[in-house]
Parts: C-alpha cells; structure tokens; sequence
C-alpha cells in the first residue's frame, strides 16, 4: 500500500515536501547552507520519516522518480532563499543510471541554478557497488561545479583507497562519533584524526548531530568549520528557515 501511495504521492506531487536544516560557521550563528530531508505526509499514516519510504523507493523502482523531485525541489527552493547552496541526499540506487549527470545538470540549467549552489551527499556504502561508473559520475559532477560529500562518514567502507581515487569536496562525520565525545577518549583521538586526514585530501569537514555546547566547544577547537545538529536547529519548514535567515541578519 505504501508503495502504491508513494507513487501517486510522485505523480500528483502531493503530500512530498522538502525539510531543510541550516548548517552553521563555527560560531554557531552563520548559516552557510542547508540540507534538504525529503518529508511526507501520508492521507492516512500521517507525517512518514524517510527511514521509512526511501528503502520502499528503492525497492519497488522509485528510487530514480523521487530522486528527480527531490532536486527539482531543491532547485527551485535554492532559488527563493538566500542561501549560499543547499545539499541533497543521492541514493546509491540512483547512480546506476549513467545519464544520472547530464540529467542532474539539464535541471540546474532548466531552473537557472548555478552548479556551485547544489551540494549531493551519498554515503559510503555508495562506494562498493559499480565503483568505477560511481566515481566517474561524480567526477562529471564535479567538473560542472555541484560538491560532492561523503555522508555518514566512519560508519560504512570506505578506504583511504576510496578517498585517494574519488574526491570528494566535504566528508560529514557521523553523528555517532559526535554523540561520543567527551574531551580526552578515543573517539575524541579518531574525530581528530579524521580532521587531519580531511586536511591532506583537501576536504572540507562538517560535524553532524551536534547536540551539546560542550561538543561544540571541542569541536570549534579542533578546527571544524561546519556544524549541524539539534543544538542549533532541527530541520524546519521553508517558512520556518526563512525565519531563522531573518534572524540571522
Ligand atoms: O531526516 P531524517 O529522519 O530526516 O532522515 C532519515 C534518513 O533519510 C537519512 O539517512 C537521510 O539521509 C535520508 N534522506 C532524507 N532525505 C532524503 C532524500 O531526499 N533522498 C534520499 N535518498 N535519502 C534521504
Ligand atoms: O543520514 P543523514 O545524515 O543524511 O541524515 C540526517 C538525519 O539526521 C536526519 O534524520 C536528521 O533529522 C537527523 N539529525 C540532524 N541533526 C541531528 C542531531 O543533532 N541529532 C540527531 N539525533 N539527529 C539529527
Ligand atoms: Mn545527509
Ligand atoms: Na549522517
């Protein structure tokens, strides 16, 4: 039924929304950006998370529909709001189609957004499939000017061999590594050392799941420039974030 609902939701366009939660500068107060968390509200079941849906998607063929709302979404939001770029969520499923880049770009040039204003995050499990068609794709993707960021980071496969071969603009430590810091213990020692690794690829580093000052603190002091958790703000509506860049100013 779910199934059957999802794709009535993709062709009608109701009920399917995109969430947006700000990611800050180091201060805590500087949105630099946003992630777009695709939400749905169902007829019956109400408000659905994507924890939900996204495996349904990906199971039943629908993966590559969703995929296409999400960015003309995204599109079209980074459009209205003042903000410097907006990152969506790609399925591992998505990059089987090898179109996938000239079709991303076709809707950016369509909607007249600037590549450099669209962020794609894939996690790593993307990496084990068709490794050598996956990095090709985004290295099209690259080369137009849309980011690329390793999601998840730390929880999946990735190698220093991934990271050496496929470059990505920004990784996003996992919110499990950030939930367990506390000043002196290992997790602490491996975040840092992450930092590090980030440096000598010359990516960029965002901590996700930000949840206490007190991580925030160590994070800043480690030299962590992008933060995204609760702490500051959970994902909201675009009116809501329309609000939270108002108050920003
Ligand atoms: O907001 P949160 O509960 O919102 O998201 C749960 C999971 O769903 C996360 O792993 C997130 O990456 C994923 N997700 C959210 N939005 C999208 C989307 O638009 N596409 C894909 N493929 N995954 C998404
Ligand atoms: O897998 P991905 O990182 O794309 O998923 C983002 C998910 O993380 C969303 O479900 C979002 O709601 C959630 N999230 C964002 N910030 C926090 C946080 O500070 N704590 C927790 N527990 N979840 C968060
Ligand atoms: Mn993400
Ligand atoms: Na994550």
């Amino acid at each position: 039924a779910i199934e059957r609902d999802l794709k009535i939701a993709l062709e009608t366009g109701t009920g399917l929304w995109l969430a947006l939660q700000p990611l800050f500068a180091e201060n805590g107060k500087t949105i630099v950006g946003a992630e777009a968390l695709i939400r749905w509200n169902h007829p019956e079941h109400g408000l659905l998370s994507p924890a939900i849906f996204i495996p349904v998607a990906e199971e039943r063929g629908l993966i590559a529909e969703l995929g296409t709302f999400v960015l003309r979404e995204a599109c079209r939001i980074v459009k209205e709001l003042d903000i410097a770029w907006l990152a969506v969520n790609f399925s591992a499923l998505q990059f089987r189609d090898r179109a996938l880049a000239s079709k991303v770009l076709a809707c950016l040039a369509e909607f007249g957004v600037t590549p450099s204003r669209i962020q794609i995050e894939i996690t790593e499990t993307a990496l084990i499939g068709d490794f050598e068609a996956m990095s090709s794709t985004l290295a099209e993707l690259r080369e137009a000017g849309i980011r690329i960021a390793l999601d998840d980071f730390g929880t999946g496969y990735s190698s220093l061999g991934y990271l050496h071969r496929c470059h990505f603009d920004k990784i996003k430590i996992d919110r499990s590594f950030i939930s367990q810091l506390n000043g002196s213990g290992s997790t602490d020692a491996v975040v840092k050392a992450v930092m590090e690794l980030a440096n000598a690829f010359s990516m960029k580093v965002t901590a996700e799941g930000v949840e206490t000052p007190s991580q925030w603190r160590e994070l800043a002091a480690m030299g962590c420039r992008e933060l995204q958790g609760f702490l500051f703000s959970k994902p909201v509506t675009q009116d809501e974030f329309k609000a939270l860049l108002r108050k920003g100013d």
